[in-house]
């Protein structure tokens, strides 16, 4: 829940900023965490600051000191040259990279990237394709970061054996006695739970290699620039060690659907395929360097998993009791599992389609 303005200055007061914090507004976007642009006066704001969801974010030491990792690799980087603008933590005035507060709540603070924008949904193939590159350079450029120094930030976090294990634990304690209503989704995850599998035996049978990935490639986690270039990969909280199709899926997930994730009228819920052509273009830009062919392989059916693998924790969290995400209304997680679930309906309906267009593109 955000908090009143004159809290969050005197919050901001503790992290050392070259200009004096003036006024607040909570950003509206993200389920997890608490945001807010600072601005020293004038129209653009120059500082993000954040309240680190503990309750999700275990170990903030540890992710904060990924975070820290992540960032000063990418700043050894020319990311000029890929257009793109570096983001930094802003230490408190201890030099530490959060500040706790007397209730206990950990904050964090980093530059506002001039001239951004971001968007929940996309409309436009030019910004899908620049969208691929900028995650497909992502993981180009933390592609000689040692794995093994970064903390798992949320443990098992894409596992969907584990994402099964808790889901029917949780349906067979019906703690809200919402099982009778949903019926239908608990089928659709018990029609689809053994091929949603595929990524993980993969990664098990060592065919497709264990990389840095961002874990949370939500279109609305890329800044653009007015004129559509993307500028920089915000959201760093679950940079950890994982498998590649995981961010590719879970981009097509938000990045190419025609619809919001939350979207009710589920005759609007699609994938454009369009969008879809031209992020993958854009991804395998950068990406067709280093990737193996079991990862260009499965890219297409990795969207299906994913987007079934979120739509399992909204309906994981909906049985449970609504603890995970933040709602809006009583039936939020159960509309964002419904909408999930119609995508991943589409996406089975064409995905020769979309294996076709990642052949034609991977065979460029
Ligand atoms: C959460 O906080 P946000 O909105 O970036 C979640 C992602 C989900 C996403 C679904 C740490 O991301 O895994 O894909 O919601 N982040 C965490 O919209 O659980
Ligand atoms: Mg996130």
């Amino acid at each position: 829940m955000h908090q009143d303005p004159e809290n969050i200055l005197s919050v901001a007061d503790n992290f050392v900023t070259s200009t004096k914090p003036l006024s607040v507004v909570p950003v509206k976007t993200g389920h997890i965490n608490d945001s807010y642009f600072i601005y020293p006066g004038g129209n653009d704001p120059a500082f993000v600051l954040q309240r680190i969801n503990h309750a999700v974010f275990r170990d903030v030491d540890g992710l904060m000191s990924n975070i820290s990792r992540v960032l000063k690799h990418l700043e050894q980087k020319d990311l000029s040259a890929y257009g793109l603008v570096p983001l930094r933590v802003i230490p408190d005035r201890n030099g530490h990279a959060y500040y706790q507060d007397a209730e206990g709540n950990y904050w964090r603070m980093y530059n506002y990237i001039p001239g951004s924008v971001s968007y929940d949904l996309i409309s436009d193939p030019t910004l899908a394709r620049e969208a691929g590159k900028a995650f497909g350079t992502f993981q180009l450029l933390t592609s000689d970061l040692n794995g093994a120094g970064l903390v798992e930030t949320i443990p098992d976090f894409h596992n969907i054996s584990t994402r099964l294990k808790t889901f029917r634990e949780t349906v067979e304690r019906d703690p809200e006695q919402r099982v009778a209503e949903t019926e239908e989704e608990i089928r659709f995850v018990e029609d689809r739970a053994k091929e949603m599998h595929s990524i993980l035996n993969l990664g098990a049978s060592g065919k497709i290699p264990v990389r840095v990935t961002h874990n949370d490639t939500k279109i609305n986690n890329i800044l653009f620039n007015a004129e559509g270039k993307a500028l920089c990969i915000v959201d760093l909280d679950t940079v950890m060690p994982g498998y590649s199709l995981y961010d590719f899926g879970d981009a097509i997930r938000t990045g190419t659907s025609a619809a919001a994730e939350d979207e009710e009228d589920l005759s609007k819920v699609d994938i454009r395929m369009d969008l879809f052509s031209a992020y993958s273009e854009g991804y395998l830009s950068a990406a067709r360097q280093f990737l193996v062919r079991e990862e260009t392989d499965n890219l297409a059916c990795s969207a299906r998993f994913m987007t079934f693998l979120i739509g399992l924790r909204f309906l994981t969290d909906y049985l449970g009791g609504d603890h995970y995400y933040r709602i809006r209304f009583k039936t939020h997680n159960l509309v964002r599992a419904r909408s999930q679930f119609r995508l991943v309906s589409r996406m089975e309906e064409r995905s020769k389609q979309m294996e076709k267009i990642i052949l034609q593109l991977s065979s460029v």
